[in-house]
């Protein structure tokens, strides 16, 4: 008897261990000004937190990926690539201005409480503005040497029950994975973003660690996203959504002393205070 009781708490122990391990985390950039800090399945520690940075001319602002959904679909997902026709990119002219390839040198730094992080941008297009923001479910950034729109990949289709997160995994090409957000045995976030009113104003900063990062896994930087419902709470409507760098080969962008201690000390709306503050130098960047 106690031997069967114990084969029988084995397999519902495997079974809870196997089946809905993952829980779904909301990162609200709407309600919340400051910081939200998630983990990743992939690269540890990330941030994401709102803003309303305005591009303030060509070459403060470096675009290289326009998604947008297929008719009324609630999702939509892609990745940068010079490549037509992947997946939901808005690829009118793909390897131009808005959806194209970029390095590593071309993405920030920006050092929050004493650590180094990458810096990107998200601008959302939403019909609602603050009572209608879209889901951003997944962020996968992977190193290469090469354009990952010329290998071969496979998604997977996002679900709620069980919970499971798009993602993509390159089946050629063997890019470095440096980063993951969501996970169907981790985490699975819903960050919920609105659009901030007006034309061309940015919405939301994600961070990831730098240390992830390395030369020696390749100049190219690719990253995959996938927003809507599900996993998400709120389907993908009106305009594409579009990831960006704040301009071109790459700044430090150092919070003065008094900024650090207020980062260092807990949660402040960083994005509306400390990056006004700014002090930007020169660096050499991978
Ligand atoms: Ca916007
Ligand atoms: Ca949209």
């Amino acid at each position: 008897m106690i031997r069967k009781s114990l084969a029988a708490a084995a397999v519902l122990l495997a079974l809870s261990q196997s089946v809905g391990r993952a829980d779904l985390v909301t990162l609200d950039t709407v309600n919340n000004a400051g910081q939200l800090a998630g983990t990743g399945q992939v690269g540890g520690g990330f941030i994401v937190t709102s803003t309303n940075q305005q591009p303030a001319g060509s070459g403060v602002i470096q675009s290289f990926l326009r998604v947008d959904q297929q008719g009324s679909n609630p999702t939509e997902q892609g990745f940068n690539t010079n490549q037509a026709g992947v997946l939901d990119n808005v690829s009118n002219a793909p390897g131009t201005n808005f959806v194209h390839t970029i390095q590593l040198s071309d993405i920030p730094t920006v050092n929050i409480g004493g650590v180094l992080y990458r810096e990107f941008l998200l601008d959302v297009n939403q019909s609602g503005g603050q009572s209608a923001p879209v889901s951003l479910n997944q962020v996968q950034i992977f190193q290469s040497t090469g354009d990952l729109g010329l290998q071969t990949f496979t998604t997977t289709t996002p679900s709620s029950s069980p919970l499971v997160p798009a993602s993509i995994t390159f089946t050629s090409g063997s890019p470095v994975d440096v980063f993951t957000m969501s996970s169907s045995s981790t985490h699975v976030y819903d960050v919920q973003a609105a659009t901030n009113s007006g034309s061309g104003i940015a919405d939301m900063f994600l961070y990831v660690r730098d240390s992830n990062f390395s030369v020696s896994n390749g100049s190219f930087v690719t990253l995959y996203t996938a927003f809507g419902t599900p996993t998400g709470q709120f389907d993908t409507t009106d305009g594409y959504e579009e990831w960006a760098v704040r301009q071109a080969n790459g700044i430090t962008a150092t919070p003065e002393p008094t900024t650090l201690a207020t980062l260092a000390s807990g949660l402040i709306p960083l994005g509306v205070i400390g990056l006004r503050r700014l002090r930007r130098s020169e660096k050499v960047s991978g």
